[in-house]
């Protein structure tokens, strides 16, 4: 019989990658939507599978409507992959953030634990957890310092998915994602704002890319290597909590460089903090620079994980660097703006 899978966050970039994956181990695959007022797919659509998945409505805000379609599906596995998860969104919307991203995971464990607490389940936690870091490179046990709404409510999502193992037996994992992008990234985030803005300067289209704190460092990995350890995590006799990170950290302003680069835009960088400029090397002329409205109230300065224990008892292994994301990404951007 083929195997059941609930994707919640399913119309999101990580949920596009772990539905192919899941289909191409011949899972049923059954993808929570919430319902909009125009549904766009376009995610599953890019990666071949929309016509291949089974969709039902679900909105993590609705206890009712989730323990009813974990009684219907009755799936062997739900990864929750559903949130709110732009950092700079929660601190303008908290309370909305953490009835998603916290309470959420609250509805879905109780549901599994009332409905079936055989039910595998996998929570999208993340390296924002770590915050302001106590310890280089982040691990599973490095103490959590959250600093945004959104990390203070994932770290709730963390805590109870940890208890519901502890206190029913329920096999509930942790996944402590650092950054992990694809071409398939929301335009809002960072990295995915750089290569579209890029793109269409070197085409013309855009004069300047403005950016926030050009300092912050990130532990960025591809997406599609990191679904993979979502699903060997519910195959483990035992549920547990796995940090998946590169070991590598980065710059903004270096994501800006290797992207630049690969679009041959070599940039020259003047000034500090705030009043750092970008120019085209070539004509001089100003390709980025910094928008104080894009900092955030309190920052992550630094983000690198350890994925050692991942490697060790699940067996996964990234397989693409950071040189291969950024051009991947980039290429990605230059292919569609060109299009458009
Ligand atoms: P996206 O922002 O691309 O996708 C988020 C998904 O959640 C979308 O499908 C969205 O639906 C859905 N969603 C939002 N609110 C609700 C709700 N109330 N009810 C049901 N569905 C909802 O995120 P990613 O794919 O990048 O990330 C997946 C998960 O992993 C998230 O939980 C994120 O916080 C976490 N994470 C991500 C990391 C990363 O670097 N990408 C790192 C660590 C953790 P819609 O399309 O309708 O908006
Ligand atoms: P992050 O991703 O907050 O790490 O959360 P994001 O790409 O938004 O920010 C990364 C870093 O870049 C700095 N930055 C900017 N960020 C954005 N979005 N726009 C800018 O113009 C800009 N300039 C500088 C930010 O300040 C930050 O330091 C992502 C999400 O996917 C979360 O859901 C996930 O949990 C974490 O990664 C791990």
């Amino acid at each position: 019989m083929r195997k059941k899978a609930i994707v919640t966050g399913a119309t999101g970039q990580d949920g596009a990658y772990l539905s192919r994956y899941l289909l191409s181990l011949d899972y049923e695959v059954h993808c929570a939507v919430r319902r909009t007022s125009a549904f766009h797919p376009w995610r599953l659509q890019e990666v071949g599978i929309v016509d291949r998945v089974k969709f039902f409505e679900l909105d993590l805000a609705e206890f009712s409507n989730i323990h009813r379609s974990i009684d219907k599906i009755r799936p062997q596995e739900f990864y929750n992959l559903a949130a709110q998860s732009f950092v700079g969104t929660s601190f303008e919307q908290p309370i909305f953030t953490g009835d998603i991203d916290g309470l959420g995971v609250a509805r879905i464990l109780e549901s599994i634990r009332l409905v079936d607490p055989s039910i595998r389940f996998y929570q999208a936690s993340t390296s924002e957890m770590f915050g302001k870091v106590q310890a280089i490179p982040q691990t599973e046990t490095t103490p959590f310092y959250p600093r945004s709404p959104y990390g203070v409510a994932k770290l709730y999502g963390h805590w109870m998915t940890v208890n519901y193992r502890e206190s029913y037996g329920i096999h509930a994992s942790s996944g402590i994602l650092f950054n992990h992008e694809s071409p398939l990234r929301g335009p809002e985030f960072v990295t995915r704002k750089i290569t579209i803005a890029l793109a269409r300067i070197k085409l013309g289209l855009q004069d300047v890319l403005e950016l926030g704190n050009l300092d912050a460092k990130r532990d960025w990995g591809f997406a599609g290597d990191y679904v993979e350890g979502m699903h060997a995590m519910l195959q483990q006799a035992d549920a547990d909590d796995y940090v998946l990170a590169t070991g590598e950290t980065r710059s903004v302003r270096e994501f800006v460089d290797a992207a630049a680069a690969e679009l041959d835009l070599p940039i020259e960088w003047s000034g500090e903090g705030a009043q750092m400029i970008g120019r085209d090397r070539d004509t001089g002329k100003t390709l980025v620079k910094v928008d104080p409205a894009f900092f955030r109230p309190a920052e992550v300065d630094l983000l690198i994980g350890s994925a050692a224990k991942a490697e060790t008892k699940l067996g996964w292994q990234r397989k693409q660097d950071f040189a291969g994301l950024v051009a991947m990404m980039a290429r990605a951007d230059y292919d569609r703006a060109k299009r458009a």
